[in-house]
């Protein structure tokens, strides 16, 4: 007989995307995914953040020293954000995405950072969608997810591409641990791939997700989710 030990199972991670995955699906949402190797353009530029905008240094990049034949530069994308600029080009609205998936900064890791981590980000474009429905919509997920009795709250933020922008923190081993930013978009996101911000608004969010999976099951640092050590995946 074949000893349970030795079997092969899911990542916690992947498990985690999973259910997530059919969390958003049933709130409506579609996946989409996108490119880790992504263009400045789409990373910074097209979501409101020009070269020479401070909040670029909140996200220190991996940038790619080739030169391309098409003298774009590139980057390991900082964050799940570049696939709103993606999708936007070649969706009209109304949709509703989310869209999981790696992304890489050149930092230092403690518990809760990591230089290659989880993203998972939502995008919301129709008609009069106010901040309400995006707190409500968080707050729904966030009770699917962890269930009714999560402590969490909202706190005001900033990022180029939204506005206004919030922070949501969540209550972790006797502090407040930061889960996600979110806004409505921006105006000049919207102009930048050809939608008339006078007749669509939306919101957007974007979950540190390996932080979810540390709340969830407890896990005290990141940094045991990418050891491959036997001993903790094998809890899971
Ligand atoms: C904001 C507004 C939007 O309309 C859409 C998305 C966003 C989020 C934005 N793109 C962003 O990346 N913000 S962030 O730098 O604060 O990261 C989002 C979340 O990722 C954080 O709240 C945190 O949970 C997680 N995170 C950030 N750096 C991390 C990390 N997790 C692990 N390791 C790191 N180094």
């Amino acid at each position: 007989m074949e000893n349970q030990e030795t079997k092969g199972h899911l990542h916690p991670m992947t498990t985690a995307i999973r259910e997530v995955s059919a969390i958003f699906s049933k709130m409506g949402y579609e996946m989409a995914l996108g490119p880790e190797l992504e263009e400045e353009f789409y990373n910074f530029d097209a979501l409101n953040t020009p070269a020479d905008h401070p909040s670029r240094d909140m996200q220190d990049t991996f940038w790619i020293k080739n030169n391309f034949p098409d003298h774009k530069k590139r980057l390991m994308r900082t964050q799940t954000s570049a696939m709103q600029i993606r999708y936007m080009q070649n969706h009209k609205p109304p949709f509703k995405i989310f869209v999981p998936g790696k992304v890489f900064r050149n930092e230092a890791t403690d518990a809760t950072h990591e230089a290659e981590f989880f993203q998972i980000e939502g995008l919301v474009v129709g008609k009069n969608i106010s901040m309400a429905d995006l707190k409500g919509s968080l707050e729904q997920f966030l009770k699917e997810y962890f269930g009714e009795d999560i402590k969490f709250r909202f706190r005001p933020s900033f990022f180029s591409f939204v506005e206004p922008g919030l922070e949501v923190d969540v209550w972790y081993r006797g502090k407040w641990m930061e889960l996600l930013g979110a806004g409505l978009v921006h105006p000049n996101v919207f102009k930048s791939v050809g939608i008339d911000p006078t007749i669509w608004s939306g919101f957007a969010f974007g979950l540190g997700f390996d932080r979810f999976v540390m709340t969830k099951y407890g896990i005290d640092d990141i940094r045991h989710l990418y050891s491959g050590d036997l001993r903790f995946v094998n809890q899971f």
